[in-house]
């Protein structure tokens, strides 16, 4: 078991202490860091006790540590997965090679690049969620976001080592330029578009834990395979927070669709609102503007960034080891959505330059299980309506499609026929008004809001009436 060493102000599993130079660098960045958190994290819950989990080992073990912390006081630090003996750049052009342990200098330009898109994410999605705990449907999820937060500042941390670690001064100048960019600024906005959405209320916060983090699930599996180990092995330690943020985010969306549901027997209609509910045409329209936001943070469907990671092995493919082909992909062909005129079809494209499509199909399926898995419960109610992912197409800012306007079943729209039915599709400002007139706070231990059901069991084998933040 890798233990964390907790005795130091910053608590690591990288022997911190005997690297004087970088400890220099990471405790001049933390105050500036607490600051930032201080400003852009969760306001007005600052000095609260909340029931967390913390990281005390890298191991499944060292997760079961739950207790009652101010989240400044949060055990922010660095944590690697294990390191694996022997291990190899395993695709690209230096397939075979033993792992880099150090930062090949050709590619350092384009290593930092991947690093900072990645760290940007992080704190952004603090700030996005920063105002959502005064509007909490209950203790029990406002505890989970405030979870998600910390592990996303945790995940900034990991980010910031690896910069501080390996970049020498240009990696210091990117770490303090994760803390001076904000979501949705427009003088100094976040790098990738998601990231500037604003997150409005809960329902925008459990789809985006659904769908964007899920990005960063399948981001960070594809980093995690990188012949540069140290990035390897903090990805590898991140999906495992990770994994807990898509549980809020699925868990949080099947609770308002059975809540829903619930409404929609008991008064036997589907006009729910009346009651307190959220219709499940809303839900809809929000699983289309989240899921059509996040499919851009994949990028263009044709690449050469993308084939150019790959080769150099600095960003693999989602479970590459697992893959049985040359790792290499030259000469292979891999079919991409394409337009031709007003046609959405495939054409095969050569698969270097489709990894960002890959990867898209790899999470497009992943979101169509979670999806399934809420229509089970719409079933189970005895009612005949399915919830579905729109069209890859759709609503899209980036790649092949960004300049069409198509529907969420995939047709090409002209403008005219878009402009007459994306209301239809998208949340407008009335059904984002009606949703924002049920965020009212509930905070009474063991209490839901009128529109999500209870979860089936509380944290850490507490039950529901647990006071996961002490409030008072
Ligand atoms: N918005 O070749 P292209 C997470 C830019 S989420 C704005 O198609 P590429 C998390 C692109 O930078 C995971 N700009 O794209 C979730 C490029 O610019 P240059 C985050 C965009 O480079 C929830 C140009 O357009 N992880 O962890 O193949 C909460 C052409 O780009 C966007 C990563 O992103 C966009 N959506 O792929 C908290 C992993 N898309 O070069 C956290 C690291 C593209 O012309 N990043 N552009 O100046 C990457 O692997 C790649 O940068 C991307 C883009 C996959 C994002």
């Amino acid at each position: 078991m890798a233990g964390i060493d907790y005795t130091e102000r910053i608590p690591n599993n990288v022997n911190l202490a005997e690297n004087r130079r970088l400890q220099r660098a990471l405790e001049d960045w933390q105050p500036k860091f607490l600051e930032w958190w201080k400003d852009m994290g969760p306001l007005g819950f600052q000095a609260k006790d909340v029931y967390l989990r913390t990281a005390v080992s890298v191991d499944a073990q060292g997760w079961a540590n739950f207790d009652y912390v101010r989240m400044p006081d949060y055990r922010w630090g660095i944590f690697l997965a294990e390191p694996e003996p022997e291990r190899a750049v395993n695709f690209g052009d230096h397939k075979g090679s033993p792992a880099w342990q150090e930062v090949p200098g050709e590619y350092r330009g384009v290593l930092r690049r991947l690093i900072v898109t990645q760290g940007d994410t992080e704190p952004a999605s603090v700030e996005q969620q920063q105002h959502l705990g005064r509007t909490c449907p209950s203790l029990y999820d406002l505890r989970n976001l405030f979870q998600v937060n910390v592990e996303e500042g945790r995940h900034l941390w990991a980010m910031v080592y690896l910069l501080d670690a390996h970049f020498g001064r240009d990696g210091r100048e990117e770490s303090e330029a994760l803390l001076q960019r904000r979501s949705g600024n427009a003088d100094k906005p976040r790098i990738l578009g998601a990231f500037n959405e604003p997150t409005p209320d809960w329902l925008s916060f459990f789809m985006f834990c659904f769908f964007t983090d899920r990005d960063g699930k399948y981001q960070l599996a594809s980093l995690a395979e990188s012949g540069f180990d140290p990035l390897s092995r903090t990805c590898r330690f991140m999906l495992t927070e990770e994994a807990h943020h898509m549980f809020v985010g699925e868990s949080g969306v099947q609770r308002i669709v059975q809540r829903t549901c619930e409404l929609m027997r008991e008064h036997r209609t589907e006009d729910v609102r009346k009651h307190g509910g959220i219709d499940l045409a809303t839900i809809q329209k929000y699983v289309n503007l989240h899921c059509s936001v996040s499919l851009d943070l994949f990028g263009s469907e044709v690449s050469t960034n993308a084939a150019n990671f790959y080769t150099m092995g600095l960003k693999g493919r989602f479970e590459e080891m697992k893959k049985d082909d040359d790792h290499t992909l030259k000469g292979a062909t891999y079919s991409v959505a394409d337009l031709a005129g007003d046609r959405i079809g495939t054409r095969e494209e050569a698969a270097l330059v489709s990894l960002n499509e890959r990867l898209r199909d790899d999470y497009v399926a992943d979101c169509q299980r979670g999806v399934n898995r809420w229509n089970q419960v719409i079933r189970s109610h005895g009612i005949d309506v399915e919830l579905r992912l729109p069209h890859r197409a759709f609503r899209r800012a980036i790649g092949s499609f960004a300049d069409v306007k198509v529907s969420p079943d995939g047709r090409v729209l002209s403008e005219a026929e878009w402009d007459a039915r994306h209301h239809d599709w998208l949340p407008t400002a009335d059904d984002q008004a009606f949703v924002g007139s049920l965020m009212q706070p509930v905070t009474e231990p063991g209490r839901f809001a009128s529109w999500i059901a209870a979860p089936p069991r509380g944290i850490n084998g507490r039950p529901l009436e647990f006071e996961y933040v002490r409030l008072g």
